[in-house]
């Protein structure tokens, strides 16, 4: 069997496409390598003195962990010095990060959340890290948050790892969805699974049920239907997950398939919903979207928003595009 480490893929991408630089090609490098060091980091667990808490909160008011800020920082220092970034936006930092003066600028803006899921760290559970990947249109300018305010669909590249029994990188530069795997032993992600592809049906939700009772009527009648089962409309039996990892509960649909619904509820209305737009919805949407699935906000298309403040948070329905539609028709319907 050909072998074919991430850096062969890129390069090969590259050939064939001419539709990525160098400099693209060496910020997904890059990025790879960072997400290895993070996941040696998780490796360790209490034996490298990663657990807990950091003792401080992040811009959002949250209680950020130790692998939070560790995470934030590999993938900060990382990035700074290859000359591929205009600079790079976090879910740990207020402000954007500006590429210090010593080291040369490049065209690309990267975003990221450096350790998503982070309530599972302490209880061994797969996290993961998901980033999204931007063309400056002020490169060598000053950054500002405004450089940072471009739709989903301008987005050149996505991807997550996920740190779970395996380390795998899902990637998307526009062509299909691919998927590697860390060999841990040589250290280099190996392609193991090429065009990843959502089917339009499923049996199978992820949705955290606790905040039922704070849903709006579309989303309360959507899974109302679903817990019916053969008995109900849908005339078939459907089951739940739930991770309370964002990378993990979506590598499982695009794995097999699925419905993941961070939806508004009146505990997070007023922020706009829980999830963040820049680094968590957009580049999800960007990826479900290439394996043949939707992504709307319940409304409208995530790719298609109009970004307002780097952390901004939105609904989130994703998955398996037939009940992705569903979700969103009953929303539009208004009930
Ligand atoms: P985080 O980025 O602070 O870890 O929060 C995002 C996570 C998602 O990974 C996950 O889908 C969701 O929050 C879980 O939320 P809840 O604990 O309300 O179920
Ligand atoms: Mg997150």
């Amino acid at each position: 069997m050909r072998r074919i480490t991430l850096t062969r893929f890129l390069i090969e991408a590259q050939r064939q496409q001419g539709a990525q630089n160098s400099d693209l090609r060496l910020l997904i490098e890059v990025v790879a390598r960072a997400c290895k060091a993070i996941s040696v980091a998780i490796g360790k667990g209490s034996l490298g003195g990663v657990l807990g808490d950091a003792g401080s909160d992040n811009v959002q008011g949250e209680a950020q962990k130790k692998l939070d800020v560790l995470s934030n920082e590999i993938l900060l220092e990382a990035n700074e010095w290859g000359g591929h970034l205009a600079g790079m936006a976090s879910e740990e930092m207020e402000l954007p990060h500006a590429i210090p003066t010593e080291y040369p600028k490049g065209e690309y803006l990267l975003l990221f959340d450096p350790l998503d899921g982070s309530s599972n760290i302490d209880v061994n559970i797969s996290v993961g890290t998901i980033f999204s990947v931007l063309k400056c249109a002020n490169a060598g300018c000053d950054l500002h948050d405004h450089d940072f305010m471009q739709k989903g669909t301008q987005q050149v590249a996505a991807g997550y790892t996920v740190y779970g029994p395996s380390t795998l990188l899902v990637l998307t530069l526009g062509n299909g969805v691919h998927c590697f795997t860390l060999d841990r032993e040589l250290g280099s992600f190996v392609l193991t699974k090429e065009n990843l592809s959502i089917p339009e049906d499923t049996r199978e939700f992820a949705i955290n049920m606790s905040n039922q009772r704070f849903w709006e009527k579309p989303v309360q009648r959507y899974v109302d239907e679903l817990l019916q089962g053969k008995e109900g409309p849908r005339g078939k039996d459907f089951n739940m997950r739930w991770v309370a990892s964002m990378v993990a509960d979506v590598h499982r649909i695009l794995t097999r398939g699925g419905l993941f619904m961070y939806p508004l509820d009146s505990k997070t209305v007023a922020q706009g919903g829980k999830l963040r737009l820049m680094y968590e919805a957009n580049p999800m949407a960007f990826i479900v979207e290439q394996a043949g699935g939707a992504a709307t906000t319940g409304r409208e298309r995530i790719l298609d928003l109009q970004p307002t403040g780097l952390h901004q948070r939105v609904p989130v329905v994703l998955g398996s595009k037939n009940e992705v539609e569903r979700v969103t028709r009953y929303h539009l319907e208004g009930s």
